[in-house]
């Protein structure tokens, strides 16, 4: 493989990496940038499309310098206009030295073509693959002329930049050309024109002054020639340069390459130099409090101790009171929570404890407005922190993500409560808990009646009932007695227990939903945000490959 294949080789594979950032970039980098990304992969496939052999020149400069001029010296012929009324060239011309350049002044959109001999046959061989544009005045009162400049300032091979002794030194020139062309500085010349104008001393100032300027526009080491169009002075060595670097083969690739590492640069700089990695745990958990905190864990889990401590109270509390009970309604069934029943009629599946609760809406009151602005600070410190010294343009993308299913965060949580495995089963000691309370008030039942019968008796003077004994206390009083304070002190045992059965599954209900909640924050928020710096991190890796040789 020749230096230009191999140099072609990197060029198209460089630009395939080009084609990879360009996708990652798409609404992450600004639009302009974009672009150009897009503009510059299709314009060095377009070129490279028309082969590397040919070397497109440009010669441009500012209105009167003598472009014209010195296009015509270069070939040997008075093709172009040259005149003293300002400006003259009014559309670029083409001077080509082979038969088959046509496609490529096509692509270059330039309908002003010449055919021509070598100007001189030492040469002849590399003038075949030379294409000279002569353009207009880069520095215009026409904007034709000035968009034209513009256009093929991006596609032409290599920069004759043609500059006189009175304005080489021009701001327009080194600031809107120059400056900004500095990347391509390999394929740049400098030719002081109308060198007849000045003395020898002063041409070697005038030249030593232009070097400078070119170094403060960053083009130190281009090569600066002295000519004269009107007397021909220079012309030649300029001629040979310009056949030296046709020969090459060179030109058009490098200034394709030119225009990637421009370009690589700039993106560099809009990616910036931190590398995203990832949502910090600590964000991710304060997330999920905060969600469960909108979600009414806490309320829901006082309903779940509270509900305990009902249904405790109905299996072992006292018979004689407990009915007051089922008056009041249960805790959650309010908030549209209760084991084991759906609103759609489906029916329920699977056993009786711990079941999935109610599918669908719940009747949980909305967050507060300080609960929504917890959630809404608990995603902004995830955001900021994920996003930290990224550019403005990637940490909006970031801000964006963790918005985008913004809409469905409340649903979800009102799912995730509804779906939530509450702990709401019943301890196997209730329903002995029951028989032994049912049993208690019976025989506390039976002990009052038996008294009550003794009472009418004794009343109406009948004869006296035997009344068993155990020990100093009959028996029925007994009864009576034992029924009430046992039932009574298993109902106190009973409540105690049902306070600390209640409390701990406060904690765990709290403990289940906030999980609950999280795993809506981890698909809803988390999930986005971590998806979007993962390509955020995949774009400064391909740019990071781009800016590589
Ligand atoms: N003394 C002197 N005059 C020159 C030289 N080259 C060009 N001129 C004169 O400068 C004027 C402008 O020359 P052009 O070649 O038309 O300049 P241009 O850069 O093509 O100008 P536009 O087409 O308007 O952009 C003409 O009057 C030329 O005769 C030179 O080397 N020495
Ligand atoms: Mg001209």
């Amino acid at each position: 493989m020749s230096g230009t294949d191999a140099a072609r080789a990197e060029l198209e594979s460089r630009l395939g990496r080009l084609a990879a950032v360009a996708e990652l970039a798409r609404g992450r980098l600004p639009d302009e940038l974009v672009a150009r990304v897009d503009v510059v992969g299709e314009r060095a496939g377009a070129r490279l499309g028309h082969g590397t052999t040919r070397t497109v020149v440009a010669l441009c400069g500012a209105t009167g310098s003598g472009k014209s001029s010195v296009f015509n010296a270069l070939v040997g012929r008075p093709l172009a206009a040259v005149a003293v009324t300002r400006p003259t060239t009014a559309s670029t011309e083409a001077a080509v030295f082979d038969d088959g350049t046509a496609p490529l002044l096509d692509w270059l959109q330039v309908a002003r073509r010449h055919r021509l001999d070598p100007p001189d046959p030492t040469v002849a061989d590399q003038f075949s693959d030379l294409v000279l544009l002569d353009l207009p005045d880069h520095d215009s009162t026409a904007a034709a002329h000035r968009a034209e400049v513009e256009r093929l300032a991006e596609v032409v091979d290599l920069f004759v930049w043609i500059v006189d002794p009175q304005k080489y030194a021009d701001a327009a020139l080194h600031h809107d050309f120059l400056a900004r062309y500095a990347g391509h500085r390999g394929v740049t010349l400098v030719v002081m024109n109308q060198a007849d104008r000045l003395a020898p001393d002063e041409r070697q100032q005038c030249l030593a002054h232009l070097d400078r300027l070119l170094a403060d526009d960053g083009l130190s080491g281009v090569r600066t020639f002295a000519v004269s169009a009107l007397t021909g002075e220079g012309i030649d060595a300029l001629r040979r340069e310009l056949a030296a670097r046709v020969s090459e083969h060179r030109a058009a690739l490098a200034r394709l390459v030119a225009d990637v590492d421009w370009l690589a640069t700039d993106l560099a700089a809009a990616v910036g130099d931190v590398v995203p990695d990832g949502v910090e745990e600590r964000h991710r958990a304060a997330l999920a409090l905060a969600l469960g905190r909108a979600a009414g864990a806490e309320g829901v889990a006082r309903a779940v101790a509270a509900a305990h401590e009902r249904n405790a109270a109905l299996a072992g509390g006292w018979p004689v009171t407990r009915w007051v009970r089922r008056l009041r309604p249960d805790p959650l069934r309010r908030l549209g929570l209760r084991r084991g029943e759906r609103p759609t009629g489906e029916r329920p599946t699977g056993g009786q404890a711990a079941e999935p609760v109610t599918v669908g809406r719940t009747n949980l009151p909305a967050p507060s407005g300080a609960t929504a602005a917890a959630v809404g600070a608990a995603v902004r410190d995830l955001v900021d922190t994920a996003a930290e010294g990224l550019p403005g343009h990637l940490r909006r993308r970031v801000t964006a993500a963790a918005r985008s299913r913004e809409a469905d965060v409340a649903d979800a949580l009102d799912r995730a409560v509804g779906t939530a495995e509450l702990p709401m089963s019943a301890p196997a000691s209730w329903a002995a808990l029951r028989a032994v309370q049912t049993v208690l008030a019976g025989a506390m039942a039976v002990g009052l009646g038996w008294l009550a019968v003794l009472f009418v008796v004794g009343w109406f003077q009948l004869p006296e009932l035997p009344t068993p004994k155990v020990g100093a206390l009959p028996l029925p009083t007994l009864l009576a007695i034992v029924g009430a304070a046992a039932g009574l002190l298993i109902a106190t045992l009973n409540r105690n227990l049902a306070r600390r059965g209640g409390r701990r599954r406060y904690r765990r209900t709290v403990a289940e939903l906030s999980e609950a909640a999280g795993r809506v924050g981890d698909e809803l928020i988390v999930a986005p945000v971590t998806a979007e710096l993962v390509s955020i991190a995949e774009l400064h890796r391909a740019v990071r490959r781009l800016q590589r040789r």
